[in-house]
């Protein structure tokens, strides 16, 4: 078989682009490594930034993301016992976010590739790329016993953080920069009304919390724990307990509990692969680059990295311009630093960590008192919450 640009990865990114470069006519194939039910279980972001919703829109696929999807214009920062509001709105000059499920994005990425007749392989095992630094690469999978071999002309990586793509790329040209927290956010889905209509960010002496949601019927609930907990030592009832001793006593008193739907452990990772592009192969979201959630991130990274490469290919096939392809990687890395920057920061204010001197936290109250005192400060907070511009 053979076409233009095989994606490896099912994912929000790899769907993204396979649905983008479809509707201009360049054809792709989608290589995911499980079943779509799979893909479709994962709980993940909550938070999506315009850039990535317009992305979404020229995709075709945000009537359902604008119907159901919430437009927030601040959230809150719960610290020593009170309740700050950051005003998006404000300190951005108009912007906002959505809070629609990547879960749901994906859905409709998926619906959008099937109404289109988009080629989509679910369970392709032993992905393998072949020949990347040549003008000639192919992509092979094994489907049952079968191999089945792919020749294309550009190879995109858009599978995650634990792929293969990023492993092609060989050792004395991939540099890694990484960081490990010393934490992970327990956090847990359940069928309840949310305790409040905005987000919620909690930094307390006991851990960062975080309380989101999905609608008004679903609520989203992280908490910090230690990196050696498992989900299973948490029962909802410690759970709830542990995230009502967070949160201030007024919004504590108003926290709806029930059954948890879904509950899972993230370790909490900064991670950054350069260059971005190796010979033909293109590396895109999560395969790249990592971010903790806590400044809601790291799809919206993927999405950028998506719009630089989708208008690269187009350029390429269309006006036979590399620039955009050959730029890809510088590009793309300076946006995706800006992301690990801010994200770290809002990690760095917001948790406990276990290492701390008596300096740190003197250090982190001062930030909080600078940043709920200055203008200055909270627009540099928002301006980059609400999503640098592509
Ligand atoms: P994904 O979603 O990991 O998809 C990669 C796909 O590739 C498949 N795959 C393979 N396929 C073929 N062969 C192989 N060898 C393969 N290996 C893997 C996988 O099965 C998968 O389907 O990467 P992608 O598409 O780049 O998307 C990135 C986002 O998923 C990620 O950045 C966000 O979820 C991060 N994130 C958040 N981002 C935001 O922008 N806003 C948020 O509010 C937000 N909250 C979060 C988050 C991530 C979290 N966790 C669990 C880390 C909250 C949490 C808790
Ligand atoms: C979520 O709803 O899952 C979510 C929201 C904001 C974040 C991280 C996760 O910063």
């Amino acid at each position: 078989m053979k076409v233009q640009v095989c994606i490896i990865g099912g994912g929000p990114s790899g769907l993204l682009l396979s649905q983008l470069l479809h509707l201009q006519g360049i054809d792709t194939i989608v290589l995911e490594k499980y079943s779509r039910d799979h893909v479709l279980a994962r709980i993940r972001a909550g938070v999506l930034e315009h850039g990535f919703a317009k992305l979404m829109r020229e995709a075709q696929c945000g009537e359902r993301m604008d119907r159901e999807g919430e437009i927030h214009h601040g959230f809150h920062i719960a610290h020593d016992g009170r309740l700050d509001r950051v005003d998006l709105h404000r300190h951005s000059g108009g912007n906002s976010v959505i809070v629609y499920g990547q879960t749901e994005v994906t859905r409709d990425l998926y619906e959008a590739r099937d109404r289109l007749g988009g080629n989509v392989v679910h369970n392709a095992e032993d992905v393998t790329l072949h020949d990347i630094a040549s003008d000639a690469p192919y992509v092979t999978y094994r489907a049952g016993d079968e191999v089945v071999r792919i020749d294309c002309e550009y190879v995109v990586g858009a599978d995650g953080f634990h792929g293969v793509s990023r492993r092609s790329i060989p050792n004395d040209v991939l540099r890694e920069y990484e960081k490990v927290y010393p934490f992970g956010w327990l956090g847990v889905l359940s069928r309840t009304r949310p305790v409040s209509p905005e987000l919620i960010y909690v930094k307390h002496a006991r851990g960062f919390a975080l309380c989101s949601l999905r609608s008004q019927v679903l609520s989203r609930y992280y908490i910090q724990v230690p990196l050696t907990d498992k989900p299973e030592d948490w029962s909802d009832d410690a759970f709830w307990a542990e995230l009502k001793r967070r949160l201030p006593d007024e919004v504590a008193g108003r926290l709806i509990t029930g059954p948890s739907i879904e509950k899972s452990i993230a370790p909490l990772r900064s991670f950054v692969a350069e260059p971005m592009r190796y010979g033909r192969l293109f590396l895109a979201g999560d395969a790249a680059h990592i971010v903790p959630p806590t400044g809601a991130r790291g799809l919206n990274s993927a999405a950028s990295d998506i719009y630089y490469l989708y208008h690269a290919l187009i350029d390429h096939y269309r006006k036979g311009d590399d620039k955009g392809l050959d730029g890809y990687s510088e590009r793309a890395l300076a946006r995706v630093w800006k992301a690990q920057r801010f994200s770290w920061w809002m990690t760095t204010l917001l948790h406990r960590f276990p290492d701390r001197l008596p300096y740190d936290d003197q250090l982190q109250q001062t930030e909080m008192a600078y940043l709920l005192s200055s203008e200055t400060a909270m627009r540099l907070l928002v301006e980059n919450y609400v999503g640098l511009p592509f």
